[in-house]
């Protein structure tokens, strides 16, 4: 089965072998997201492997910028710790490894840069073949968060006005009509606010893609909103690197995991 199924799947299920299983549907999928920046490589293994504990039905690893030598160790490292899906998510073709599941091939289509619309994606793509790693095609839409993120810095892109559910729409729908599996709508790492709800719900609706949403999420409020809305995955980074980390663990695995399923 693919990484991309298994990912489905566990939703559908309630993620055999999780311990939120419960043969009901998920109402979303949990993600953690790891920088390989923020931890030695023990570290975030350990992290990935509480993650995982609290109820992480997959880790990413990744970083829109990186500045440490710790991506190849960290990736292999959680892999070794974790039983869920680990998928890259990378910020460029520096951040691949063979070790991971599979990787979120990620064209950044709410920005015309073509170097992350096609350029980067050329160079990596021989990579990817040579590493035998499974490839997720998603569309990655940036969404405006009311402050700069380093997304938005390091793509030289501009976000998608979070007032404008309608110009999100109509990226996702061109998503889905380029044939890509996911659509990924993110306020970027470290967002003052996430994704609007009435943005998930306008392309929830529109789209019969599933919708990754991260970005801002601190706590199980937001991604109850976010799942309410429409969300098939949410991602937790940022919020899960300060101290409340084990607790704020539990609580967003539940919100993510018991939200109402919407219609
Ligand atoms: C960023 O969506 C991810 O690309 C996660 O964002 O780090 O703000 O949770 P946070």
């Amino acid at each position: 089965m693919s990484t991309l199924d298994r990912l489905l799947q566990a939703r559908r299920d309630g993620g055999p072998g999780q311990p939120a299983a419960t043969g009901r549907p998920l109402a979303a999928g949990f993600w953690v997201l790891i920088d390989p920046d923020r931890h030695a490589p023990a570290e975030a293994a350990r992290r990935a492997e509480a993650a995982q504990r609290a109820g992480a039905d997959a880790i990413l690893v990744g970083s829109s910028i990186l500045i440490s030598d710790n991506f190849a160790a960290t990736v292999e490292l959680v892999k070794r710790a974790a039983s869920v899906p680990v998928l890259l998510f990378p910020g460029s073709t520096a951040q691949l490894s063979g070790d991971a599941d599979a990787v979120l091939f990620l064209s950044l289509i709410s920005g015309r840069n073509p170097e992350l619309l096609i350029g980067q994606h050329v160079r990596a793509a021989p990579v990817i073949r040579s590493l035998g790693l499974e490839v997720i095609p998603t569309g990655y839409l940036l969404i405006e968060s009311g402050t700069l993120t380093a997304t938005e810095y390091m793509s030289d892109t501009k976000p998608i006005p979070r007032a404008k559910p309608d110009i999100a729409m109509a990226h996702a729908l061109a998503a889905e009509y380029l044939g890509m599996r996911l659509v990924y709508l993110d306020a970027g790492s470290g967002a003052r606010q996430p994704v609007p709800p009435e943005m998930i719900a306008a392309c929830a609706s529109y789209i019969t893609l599933p919708i990754i949403v991260g970005g801002g999420i601190h706590d199980g409020a937001a991604a109850q909103a976010a799942v309410s809305a429409g969300a098939s995955f949410i991602v937790v980074g940022n919020a899960l690197e300060r101290a409340r980390g084990g607790a704020l663990l539990g609580e967003l695995a539940a919100a993510v995991h018991g939200a109402p399923i919407p219609a």
